[in-house]
């Protein structure tokens, strides 16, 4: 199936406004062989045109949503994937954009977790949103489970969608450690399968498609998830009506950051290794420490190789995120340089940049007045209300209304 990209201008530009230049954030739009007017008209314009649509309703106003899992403090992935995005949305969305946040604690469900721990890292999740730059007056920031409607959602749409569609996305095979071919007829995986980790992206698809969003930002890795809620929100729409937007994917231009100890592997909460990633948290000494043990190579000289080079390539790449400079810049600037002073130019960008979000964190985390848990009861009501002007709309056209 074909796909198209269109890039949209990021630096100092609003982000929804469709742009001539070339803008690293990128959309992407899974099953759409054709660009027409149309579709930009109705993705990138935040005007009130109600034009009539061939999938979906006529959209209003942008509909931004997105969310993270609580399975661990937030790192340098998550932040450059994702909530450093969220922020330049938030800053540069036109009046009228609803914007979305959430910690999508239901989802910290699909593998065993445990309850003290999750507790804590609920909290820790939602001080890192407002600590990188989130502000609760403009946007919705607010804890997954505290909307029901998400999961009364995720139940009616599980009745529009695939197995077959389910059965081969990634997420659970990586999950068990599956092969990427694994099917439901294995033996390992019918034993360690739970319904939950299997129907996930059915319960994010339902996340999204509840606020009506018209747009999700995320890193790479999300990618197949959203063409998913893409294909649910056209198989509802087309059995009982013009209900929900098509969402569109905006992919981050920090596609992809990887382990400092497996580069060959994205960052992630959850791998054994504390050193394989950088926590927002993490003091300017450990961020240091961490990049300067990160793996790369004994090649003589710096370049920018991703496929030969992982480990090298993934620091270059780190730091032009930061730097707003491209790769091969970087490469050309330290091609006679050590490895270990690029490690220590990388592991200084990065603690620089990533100070002012730690100390706003502690101090949000030290607050003693119930600041955290205001803005997390006001998010959910204000969710919650989001979500049940989709509820009508969606029972009504059921036959449940
Ligand atoms: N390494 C990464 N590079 C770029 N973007 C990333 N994201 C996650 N890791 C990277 C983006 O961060 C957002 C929130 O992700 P999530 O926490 O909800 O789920 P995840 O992708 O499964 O993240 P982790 O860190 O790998 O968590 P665990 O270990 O629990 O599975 C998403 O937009 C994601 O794209």
């Amino acid at each position: 199936m074909a796909t198209m990209r269109i890039s949209i201008a990021r630096h100092g530009a609003n982000p929804l406004r469709p742009a001539s230049g070339n803008g690293n954030f990128t959309y992407f739009r899974p099953g759409v062989a054709q660009p027409s007017k149309w579709h930009q008209h109705r993705s990138l314009s935040t005007s009130t045109s109600t034009s009539p649509s061939p999938a979906g309703p006529p959209i209003k106003s942008p509909v931004i949503f997105s969310g993270i899992q609580p399975t661990g403090v937030p790192h340098l992935g998550n932040y450059l994937g994702a909530l450093r995005e969220w922020v330049k949305l938030q800053d540069s969305a036109e009046e009228g954009t609803k914007l979305l946040f959430s910690i999508v604690d239901l989802h910290a469900l699909t593998v065993p977790q445990d309850a003290k721990q999750l507790r804590t890292w609920r909290r820790e999740a939602f001080a890192t949103l407002l600590a990188v730059g989130l502000d609760p007056k403009r946007s919705t920031i607010f804890y997954q489970s505290s909307v029901p409607a998400h999961t009364e959602l995720m139940w009616i749409l599980s009745t529009v969608a695939s197995m077959g569609y389910l059965s081969r996305m990634t997420q659970w095979k990586s999950k068990l450690q599956l092969p990427e071919d694994a099917s439901l007829e294995d033996s390992e995986a019918r034993a360690q399968l739970r319904l939950g980790l299997f129907s996930y992206p059915v319960l994010q698809a339902a996340d999204i498609l509840i606020h009506r969003a018209t747009h999700v930002p995320v890193g790479e890795d999300q990618r197949q998830h959203l063409e998913f809620s893409r294909y649910t929100a056209n198989s509802f729409n087309h059995l009982y009506g013009d209900i929900f937007p098509t969402p569109e994917a905006l992919i981050s231009p920090a596609k992809r950051v990887m382990s400092l100890k497996e580069p060959n592997n994205k960052m992630s909460k959850s791998h054994a290794d504390p050193k394989s990633r950088i926590l927002l948290t993490d003091s300017a000494n450990e961020i240091k420490k961490k990049v300067k043990v990160a793996l790369t190579d004994s090649e003589p000289k710096i370049s920018y190789d991703p496929t030969n080079r992982p480990g090298v390539s993934n620091l270059i790449e780190i730091l032009s995120h930061f730097e707003g400079v491209t790769c091969q810049e970087i490469a050309s600037e330290y091609e006679t340089a050590s490895l270990r002073s690029l490690k220590e130019h990388v592991g200084s960008r990065i603690a620089d940049s990533l100070a002012g979000i730690r100390e706003r964190y502690l101090g949000i985390m030290d607050d003693k007045s119930g600041y955290l848990d205001s803005v997390a009861r006001e998010g959910g009501e204000v969710a919650q209300a989001s979500a049940d002007l989709t509820m009508r709309k969606v029972k009504k056209a059921m036959g449940l209304a």
